[in-house]
C-alpha cells in the first residue's frame, strides 16, 4: 500500500505561491507554486522501448479491438496545445507547449460502443489512471509525443503519453500502452491509494480523504529538468 498521500497530509505548509506574477495569478489554483523547471515525476523505472514490438492498444467496450504502431500514430492529424499543467505534489507550469494526436480525432477511428463512459489507461512500469470519457472529448485532451517542439524525453513519457491538463497531472500518463473503455468507473493506481477520483486543481481535490495540507516543497526533492 503506498503512503504518499498520508504523508503528504501530515507535512506542513509553508506559506504558498505569493511570488506568483499577479497578472497570472488567475491561472495557479490554489496552494500551487509556480516552476520554470519541469519536474520528472513517476513510478518505477523509465522504460526502455523496441520501437518495432511497441504498440497502443484499444480495449474494452469496443466492436474490435485494435492496435497501432507509433508510425500509425503519427500519421493521424496532429495537433498543438499551450496548456498550464498543475501536479498535486503543489508546483504548476504555465504554457507549456504540447503536439500529438487529439484524444477526439482518434475517437472515431476505435468503434467504441455507447456504453463507454469511463476510460482507464494503462501505462508502464504498472501505472494506470481513469478518467470519465466525456472529459476527454475536450479540444485540449491529446496522446502526445512532442513538448516544446522537441520529441518527448524518455523521462517525460517518451513516445506516448496522455495530457489531460484541466486535471492534476497524475491523470496524464506516460508510457500509455492500452486504452480500455468502460462502462463503470474504477480506480487507477492514484486514485486506489489516497488521492481524489476527480482531481480538477481549482477546486484542490487532491485527496479521498480528509483535506490536509501538501509541503509545497515535495516536488522540489525529485529530479527535473
Ligand atoms: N506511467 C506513469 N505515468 C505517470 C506517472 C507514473 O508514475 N507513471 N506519474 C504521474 C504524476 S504523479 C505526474 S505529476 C506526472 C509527471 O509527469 P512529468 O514527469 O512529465 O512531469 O506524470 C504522471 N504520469
Ligand atoms: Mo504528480
Amino acid at each position: 500500500m503506498h503512503n504518499k498521500a498520508d504523508r503528504l497530509k501530515k507535512a506542513k505548509v509553508p506559506a504558498a505561491s505569493g511570488k506568483v506574477d499577479p497578472a497570472l495569478r488567475h491561472r495557479v489554483p490554489p496552494g500551487q507554486t509556480v516552476t520554470e523547471k519541469f519536474p520528472i515525476l513517476h513510478e518505477g523505472d523509465v522504460p526502455v522501448y523496441d520501437m518495432n514490438e511497441w504498440r497502443l492498444t484499444v480495449c474494452g467496450e469496443v466492436e474490435e479491438e485494435r492496435s497501432f504502431t507509433f508510425e500509425e500514430i503519427l500519421r493521424l492529424p496532429a495537433t498543438k496545445v499551450v496548456r498550464d499543467i498543475h501536479c498535486v505534489t503543489r508546483w504548476s507550469k504555465l504554457d507549456t507547449e504540447w503536439e500529438g494526436v487529439l484524444f477526439k480525432d482518434l475517437l472515431p477511428l476505435l468503434g467504441v460502443k455507447p456504453e463507454a463512459k469511463y476510460v482507464m489507461f494503462h501505462a508502464d512500469p504498472d501505472y494506470e489512471t481513469n478518467v470519465p470519457l466525456e472529459d476527454l472529448l475536450k479540444d485540449d485532451v491529446m496522446l502526445a509525443y512532442r513538448f516544446a517542439g522537441e520529441p518527448l524525453t524518455d523521462k517525460h513519457g517518451w513516445p506516448l503519453r496522455t495530457l489531460v491538463p484541466h486535471r492534476y497531472f497524475w491523470k496524464s500518463a506516460k508510457w500509455i500502452r492500452r486504452i480500455e473503455f468502460m462502462s463503470e468507473d474504477r480506480p487507477g493506481f492514484w486514485e486506489r491509494n489516497g488521492f481524489h477520483n476527480e482531481a480538477d486543481p481549482f477546486a484542490e481535490e487532491r485527496f479521498s480523504g480528509e483535506a490536509l495540507p501538501i509541503p509545497e516543497d515535495e516536488w522540489t526533492k525529485k529530479e527535473f529538468d
